[in-house]
């Protein structure tokens, strides 16, 4: 299809010909570009807009609630809740599923999103990003929790918007993953980005540094790594970049590689990671599959989480391919405890980790 000219629609109109089980599919999605501009529409005009700042709530996450969390939340609902195309939808800023107001007519899927990712960066003007994950329905009735609670692999739609310099889409349906870039003069997405793919290799990591004494020692030990550079295992060195929003960071890694790490720490061992699966790992792991890219917990792949709850949290790392191996035999290796004891820099000779720290 033609890059710069096939609008969002045609696109998806044409992945998905011929699919009768995803007849509705691409209507659904067109519904949830719908959303997307009236976000990016909220997010450009920002403090003009009287959208800045907190609500002073919290959502089921414990976390402030910004203005626009709860507007972008609305814009999903409001779009897409009344095409007959989902049966239900959940989302990171309400603690149960949204039920249909009885007048609209129940369709194939469910609708799994996060509005407003990064939304701690509105205030200071940095990208921001709405996710967004589709999974089918196929029971009669309003669904309850545990009917959302489906692994990654499930999914037959994922994606992303990140409102930045530009306002941009990044999605697939299972059949690679593609980016469309808003052109605001005729209010369409059009194809810029076809067929992404991430580098395997890569000298860019992005990990929030200040949780470094929180981390299990496999993701210590590949991030010293990369400190250390030419002078270390590696022989070269790597550049750190770290935004904040998800969606800003791995949209980088979708354009020229990376690897992305938001891993469990001890800092809260009540939270096995700050990401939520099922509106932020899945989503974001299918796209980076389909990019060529690995989406992993450091022990298992993402996508083959079996769910416990809707807004449960698992450790990502996410990127090109052969770091997110190497990371992984990083935590076989101490799992078995195979790797030497490590020593972080920041104990300088003190180790780190006495016999009984593996305990
Ligand atoms: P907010 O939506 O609360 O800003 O959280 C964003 C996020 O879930 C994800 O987009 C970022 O990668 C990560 O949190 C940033 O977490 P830190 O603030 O701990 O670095």
């Amino acid at each position: 299809m033609q890059q710069g000219r096939t609008t969002i629609s045609k696109f998806l109109i044409e992945q998905l010909r011929g699919a009768e089980d995803q007849a509705d599919l691409a209507a659904l999605l067109i519904d949830v570009t719908a959303a997307v501009k009236s976000i990016a529409s909220m997010t450009a005009k920002g403090a003009l807009g009287g959208f800045l700042g907190s609500l002073g709530t919290e959502n089921v996450q414990g976390e402030t609630q910004k203005k626009l969390d709860v507007l972008s939340n609305d814009a999903m609902i409001q779009a897409c809740e009344w095409g007959g195309l989902v049966a239900g939808m959940a989302s990171e800023e309400m603690d149960d599923p949204y039920t249909l107001p009885k007048e609209f007519e129940r369709g194939p899927y469910l609708l799994v999103f996060d509005p407003l990712d990064g939304s701690s960066n509105i205030d200071v003007n940095v990208s921001v990003g709405t996710i967004f994950s589709v999974l089918r329905h196929t029971k009669i009735g309003d669904p309850a929790t545990a009917d959302y609670l489906r692994p990654g692999v499930e999914q037959v739609a994922a994606g992303y918007a990140i409102y930045g310099p530009a306002t941009m889409m990044v999605l697939t349906v299972g059949k690679g993953t593609h980016g469309f870039t808003l052109d605001r003069e005729i209010g369409n997405f059009i194809l810029t980005h076809p067929d992404l793919k991430i580098p395997e290799d890569t000298s860019e990591f992005a990990i929030n540094a200040s949780n470094e004494r929180f981390w299990e020692p496999p993701v210590q030990r590949y991030v010293a790594e990369c400190k250390a550079g030419k002078t270390g295992d590696r022989g070269r060195d790597f550049n750190m970049r770290w935004i904040a929003s998800m969606v800003a960071d791995v949209h980088r890694i979708l354009m020229r590689g990376g690897i992305f790490m938001y891993p469990k720490d001890t800092k809260d061992l009540s939270k096995p990671g700050r990401l939520r699966l099922m509106y932020e790992a899945n989503p974001i792991g299918f796209i980076v599959e389909q990019a060529g890219g690995a989406a992993s917990t450091g022990r298992a792949r993402i996508m083959s989480v079996p769910p416990t709850s809707l807004h449960q949290r698992v450790p990502v790392m996410l990127g090109s391919k052969n770091e997110i191996e190497r990371l992984e035999r990083y935590h076989r290796e101490y799992d078995s405890g195979e790797d030497k004891p490590f020593v972080s820099p920041l104990f300088k000779d003190r180790s780190l980790y006495s016999d009984d720290a593996r305990a």
